[in-house]
């Protein structure tokens, strides 16, 4: 890695590895301790600055200028190294190319269309959830957590195909890439040869249904908006941010209720909370740990000189665990209303879907709070040493009907 030496300056340096897998599974004291050190530390093994309190979080990504997409949100700076794929045309892109690509995306996704899917995706909630209860006892990560979005997600977008967990495997070689080059990486870059090309393949417009919000980005290169080629990969995007990330909030939010049968009440007695349960299941438990931005001119911290063209890794997870804005931020606690919270980012690079991830949590909780009286663990959840999402491998779980 190019420009790593230590810029001058007086702030604190910290030898450890944020990408041990230990501290991927479990980052909570990894952050705890990188926000007391100061409001920006110098990560020596990768020469990267590492921001986790939520101030600098949020000043860090309000402001694209200086601290941009384009040369990457991961480790890998764009400018030196080569991305492992052509780079995503919304996300590793700055304003003025980044607000004609996002404002395709947004209007193919516009409330209408995502709210009319509300009816479907309750179809599906209710039919899995009943299932489930007959079932008893299972795995929420394959049969809940992935269930569901697997279902909903590619029919929204138009994919009509059969192999949807090559889905997962490509969320998790988008995501995992974005760390640096560990085993974490290579375990999940070793299943390109396979996946790529199929997910190249149903990016094509022919392989679209007509109906679904493939179809519409599809529709703005018709009005001249994208070209064709624009649209396969805005299409691209929804594949590689659409699913992994809904997966793992539902399985953080059921990790969340089963360790918190009191909260699991309050949601019972009040299925209407739903959505707001799921705003502090973000903040608690956010999917996303980091996404990076690297300068692009020489910029300041709290008195500290960061230097151009260096990566800072922003702890999302951390800010929403910042005891400096949160009151008892160990507490999950669905009445708390945590708005502002960094989960979905913020700023031009706010996650363009979450009105989708939000409707699918919020009808995926209210059909269980109906339905389900008590969720028990049943053994040991297993997190997933995951580069940028915290997500569990295993979460075996009892559930009695209501
Ligand atoms: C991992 C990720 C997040 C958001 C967007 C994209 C990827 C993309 O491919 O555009």
């Amino acid at each position: 890695m190019k420009n790593s030496s230590r810029p001058d300056g007086d702030y604190p340096v910290w030898d450890i590895d944020p990408y041990d897998e230990d501290i991927l599974r479990e980052p909570r004291d990894y952050f705890a301790t990188l926000r007391e050190l100061g409001p920006v530390v110098w990560i020596e093994k990768y020469g990267f600055w590492a921001i986790g309190r939520y101030e600098q979080v949020r000043s860090v990504f309000g402001d694209w200028k200086r601290f941009c997409s384009s040369r990457g949100v991961g480790v890998s700076d764009f400018k030196t190294e080569k991305p492992w794929r052509p780079p995503s045309i919304i996300l590793e892109v700055d304003p003025p190319d980044h607000s004609r690509t996002r404002n395709a995306l947004a209007r193919a996704m516009s409330p209408k269309s995502v709210l009319s899917l509300r009816p479907i995706m309750e179809q599906v909630a209710e039919t899995l959830v009943d299932r489930l209860l007959d079932t008893g006892s299972f795995d929420v990560v394959p049969d809940l957590a992935e269930a569901f979005p697997l279902k909903v997600f590619p029919d929204a977008v138009g994919l009509d195909v059969n192999n949807r967990h090559n889905l997962i495997t490509y969320g998790a070689m988008v995501f995992n890439a974005l760390g640096p080059d560990n085993r974490v990486r290579q375990k999940a870059l070793a299943n390109a040869t396979e996946v790529v090309p199929w997910i190249i393949e149903r990016c094509k417009r022919e392989n679209l249904t007509d109906n679904g919000f493939g179809a519409a980005i599809y529709r703005a290169a018709d009005e001249g908006k994208l070209t064709n080629d624009e649209a396969a990969l805005l299409v691209r995007s929804l594949l590689s941010a659409g699913i992994d990330t809904t997966v793992t909030g539902i399985g953080n939010a059921m990790l969340s209720f089963a360790h918190h049968p009191d909260q699991w009440e309050l949601l019972k007695a009040d299925p209407s909370l739903a959505k707001q349960a799921f705003e502090e299941v973000l903040r608690y438990e956010s999917p996303i740990h980091s996404f990076f931005r690297t300068t692009t001119e020489d910029v300041e911290i709290e008195g500290v000189d960061l230097g151009e063209g260096r990566k800072i890794s922003v702890g999302l997870h951390s800010a929403n665990l910042d005891p400096r804005h949160w009151v008892d931020p160990d507490t999950f606690d669905i009445l708390r209303k945590p708005t502002g919270h960094m989960a979905l980012g913020v700023g031009v690079h706010g996650c363009v879907g979450q009105m989708i991830a939000r409707l699918e949590l919020e009808v995926l909780l209210t059909a269980l709070a109906r339905r389900v009286k008590t969720i028990e663990p049943d053994g040991d959840h297993v997190w997933r040493a995951g580069n940028s999402l915290r997500g569990l491998d295993h979460l075996p779980v009892t559930l009695r009907a209501a």
